[in-house]
């Protein structure tokens, strides 16, 4: 990429045509402003030779490398692979949408198709464990006094050590549901470690029945800052559908 460079000793002669001449004075005013003379004298010409040189390799190598970085950044968005898919499903067991999750330098690519829902925002998010049991416990529950729900087994959100939702690895923007039952996703997220994603009690995606709050709690609500439930699920309620992620 460096190799258009046009340093040219041999360009000292004073016989330039005009238009060229003309160019070459108007760099020497871009790069040396005030301190030449602009005089016609064979010393002139050769200051300007290097100015222009110099202006010249700047020019040029900066747009190398805007070109370089612009067909690296082409190549890497179609080498990313698949890592993993999803068959998403009711409480029912019925199949709503797949999911579908590749990896590429650094990111992750989620691809979110379902049909057949209620029409509306829903939090969605990646979860802990890639178990999708209607009416279970989380792996977590208090063993006296252990919650039910759909989904529950599927445990928290996939990254949550030491963060507060929505800085979870799994958390996401939100799934709109069209009038006609359709939604459809594609988010690019650098949050997810493949080796969490794809461990042993595997993860699971998850469409919850109520929006996400995102942890925002406008102060007017609530003082003292939104609480641990807020901060640990962002109030995205019940679970609606689920899927459990399997490696490709
Ligand atoms: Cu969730």
């Amino acid at each position: 990429m460096f190799t258009r460079t046009t340093y040219s000793t041999a360009r000292t002669t004073p016989a330039l045509p005009p238009e060229r001449r003309h160019r070459r004075l108007r760099l020497a005013a871009v790069g040396v402003t005030g301190l030449l003379a602009l005089s016609a004298c064979s010393t002139d010409e050769t200051t300007q030779d290097t100015t222009e040189n110099t202006t010249e390799n700047t020019t040029e190598n900066t747009a190398d490398a805007a070109d370089s970085t612009g067909s690296e950044s082409t190549t890497d968005t179609g080498s990313s692979d698949v890592l993993a898919t999803a068959s998403v499903a009711n409480a029912d067991g019925e199949e709503v949408g797949t999911a579908e999750i590749s990896g590429a330098d650094g990111a992750s690519e989620l691809s979110v198709d379902v049909s057949g829902l209620e029409p509306g925002m829903y939090g969605m998010h990646l979860h802990a464990v890639g178990a999708c049991e209607p009416d279970s416990t989380a792996p977590d529950a208090d063993a006296d006094d252990p919650e039910t729900g759909d989904f529950l087994s599927a445990g928290g959100h996939l990254g949550a050590d030491g963060h507060d939702h929505p800085d979870h690895g799994g958390d996401l923007p939100a799934l709109l549901v069209n009038e006609d039952g359709s939604g459809s996703m594609t988010v690019t997220t650098d949050r997810i470690d493949e080796a969490e994603l794809l461990d042993d009690d595997g993860s699971a995606i998850i469409i919850h029945e109520d929006a996400d709050n995102y942890g925002n709690v406008p102060e007017r609500y609530a003082p003292d800052g939104p609480d641990e439930d807020t901060l640990s699920t962002g109030d995205a309620g019940g679970r609606q559908a689920c899927g459990v992620f399997e490696a490709v």
